[in-house]
Order: structure tokens, then sequence, then C-alpha cells
């Protein structure tokens, strides 16, 4: 699942990919989108290791990619537009270093993409009007798809973003093959600069919206140093270190992803899925045939194992549980998978 990090020119989106994966974009490349890893930390994996001592570890990660900002009088915005698209979650980085009124350019940058969504939206139901007027074979589908989306089309034109409303699963369907913006969950990111305090730098007006507040500039400069040398900056400076991993999971929750383990003496890993996926789906993250093979699932919470040492403590206090295909995988689930 790509996550897109998205907003006006000079916001700090590629300082931010930097930080992130440790990775510098490649400026020849700034009208591209640029991928790259950002793994993701689980604490929990050296406890894992405490108790396998493990040939191997993997991390999951997430992708994070880097997009070229938009342009605020909308020039070339449709290529741009186009990367962005292909996103599944919008990291929206809105450049709060310099004074910009961050919530009247994050509500600009939010409208850009709602105008676009609203193009798509009213171009189709406009051409499934037209098509439903006449005998067609396929009219009573037709028909169907426009009630799906007269309403998020009413929506729209409203100012409404979509992932504000509960979409039905005709609704879904209906603006699938779309990617529409507005559906896509979102994370707003101000980047303030140096002197700013991130706990106070969050607007009331975006309070209620996902935000957080980072200096990026300032953490990819310290990230670029050693212990010694930030400790002495920091106190210097009077500033503090921001810490990444937490964004990091904080991404991850807003893209609707989670973390489940396996684990044994050959490798402890972590895997990412989508929250509220199944054993079976879990099971097919990990290889196709796991899941077409899949005959249950060996369930243990992370907890238990570190609290009582080994598998076989697991097992005596009944803590080993058997799961089917539907089994909803929870945090912290450590799985086996049984298959044929
Ligand atoms: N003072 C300050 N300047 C920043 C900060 N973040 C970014 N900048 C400035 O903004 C410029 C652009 O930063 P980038 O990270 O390249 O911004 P971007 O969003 O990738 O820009 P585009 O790719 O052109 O859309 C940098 O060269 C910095 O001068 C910040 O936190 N503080
Ligand atoms: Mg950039």
């Amino acid at each position: 699942m790509k996550i897109g990090l998205v907003g006006y020119q000079g916001s700090g989106k590629s300082s931010l990919f930097h930080w992130l994966t440790g990775i510098e974009p490649d400026p020849a490349k700034a009208h591209e989108a640029q991928t790259a890893m950002a793994p993701i930390p689980e604490p929990r994996v050296a406890e894992l290791c405490e108790i396998y001592s493990p040939k191997k570890i993997t991390q999951a990660a997430l992708e994070i990619v880097d997009t070229p900002g938009l342009d605020r009088s909308h020039e070339g915005s449709a290529a741009r537009l186009a990367m962005i698209r292909e996103a599944s979650c919008l990291v929206v980085v809105v450049g709060a270093y310099d004074g910009t009124d961050a919530v009247a350019d994050l509500t600009n940058f939010e409208d850009d993409l709602l105008i676009a969504d609203l193009d798509i939206v009213a171009g189709r139901v406009t051409r499934l009007r037209e098509q439903v007027k006449k005998p067609r074979p396929n009219r009573d589908e037709l028909q169907k798809e426009l009630a799906a989306l007269e309403p998020l089309h009413e929506a729209l034109e409203q100012g409404k973003p979509l992932r504000d409303l509960e979409l039905t699963p005709e609704q879904l369907k209906a603006t699938k093959s779309f990617q529409l913006f507005s559906e896509k969950p979102r994370l707003v990111i101000l980047n303030i600069s140096d002197d700013q305090d991130p706990a106070s730098s969050i607007p009331a007006a975006l309070a209620a919206a996902n935000t957080v507040a980072v200096s990026v500039a300032l953490q990819l400069e310290l990230a670029g140093l050693d212990d010694a040398e930030r400790t002495a900056f920091c106190e210097e400076m009077g500033v503090a270190v921001f810490d990444r991993d937490q964004l990091i999971r904080r991404i991850m929750e807003a893209s609707k992803q989670m973390l489940f383990f396996t684990a044994g003496e050959k490798e402890v890993r972590t895997w990412l899925i989508p929250q509220g996926a199944t054993a079976v789906d879990a099971a097919g993250s990990i290889h196709t045939d796991l899941a077409q093979g899949f005959i249950r699932a060996e369930v243990t919470q992370c907890a238990d194992l570190v609290r009582l040492g080994s598998e076989r403590e697991v097992k005596a206090n009944n803590l080993l549980r058997q799961e089917h295909k539907d089994y909803v995988i929870q945090e912290g689930d450590i799985l086996l998978i049984r298959h044929n």
C-alpha cells in the first residue's frame, strides 16, 4: 500500500521522505514520484528475539512515495494529481515554518483535491443520467450505479470529503476505479519552524483532524548527527528530538494497516496487513500457498508469550488458540499457519 507524501510546492515533502526513509530523493527526478521503504519499528521484536534467538529478523516496512508539490496556481496539476491518485493513504504536508496560515493552506489544498474528485464524479453522473434514459440491456445496473453516486456527488458539491461519510458497499464499488482523493485516509503534518513548540503548534481548527506538528528540517538535521553531537546540539539550541518511530507507527495507523508477528528459531518477523484482515488474508500475505492450503491458524498473544517465556508454557496455560479462516487478526497476535 502506497503512502503518498502530498502538498503544495516547498511544503517539506522531500525533507520528510528523507527523514522517514533515510534516503534522499534524487533532485533530478523532482517531477516524478519517488519511492522508498520506511521500516516499522516494533519494540516487541526484541522481546521475541530473546525467546527464540532467531537466525534472521525481518521488519515490515511502509512504502513511502514522495510526490511533486502542487502549484498554487494549478499549473501542471493534472499530471501531479495523477501521481497522488496512486497512493492509498495521503500524508498531507503543510509548510507552516514560514508563517503561512496553516489552516487556510490545508483548506485550499484539500479543496483542490475535492474539486478534482467532483470533476470525476460529476462526469460519471452526467453520463449515467444520459444512459439510463434509453432502453439497454444493462440499464438496471447503470441505474444502481447512478443511485449510489448521486449522494456522493451532492456531498462533494457541498465540499464534504467522502472519508467523512459511511459509504455503502454499492458506493464503494461505484467509486473504486476512480481512486478518489477525498475517500483516502489521511494524516496532516504541519511542518513548523525550529523554534516553534510541537506541543502547542496545532491550531484549534485542526485539532479534530488527524494532525502532527513537527519541524522536519530540524529533525532531518538531528538524525544526521551522532549521539554526542545531537545531545550537545539539542541543549545548545533548546530543541528536542521528535520520535520518528512513533510518527511511522502513526502513519501506519492512519493508513488503516496493522502488524502481526511470526516467530520461531529461524526467523522473527513482522507483517503488514489491513486492519480487519482475517487469518486467511494474513496467510496469503505470507505466501499464496498458505492461503490456498489453509487449515487453521495457531494464535498466541505476544504479551502472553513474553510473560511466560516459552511456547511450552503458553500451551500449558491454554493460551495457544486454534482459529479458522475468518478469524479477525488482533493487535499483538503471533501466527503459525497450518496448511497442506
Ligand atoms: N526553515 C525551514 N525551511 C524548510 C523546512 N522544510 C522545508 N524547508 C524549505 O523548503 C525547501 C523545500 O523543502 P522540500 O522538502 O524540498 O519541499 P518539497 O515539499 O519536497 O517541495 P517540492 O518537491 O518542490 O514540492 C527546503 O529547501 C527548505 O529551504 C523547515 O522545516 N524549516
Ligand atoms: Mg519535493
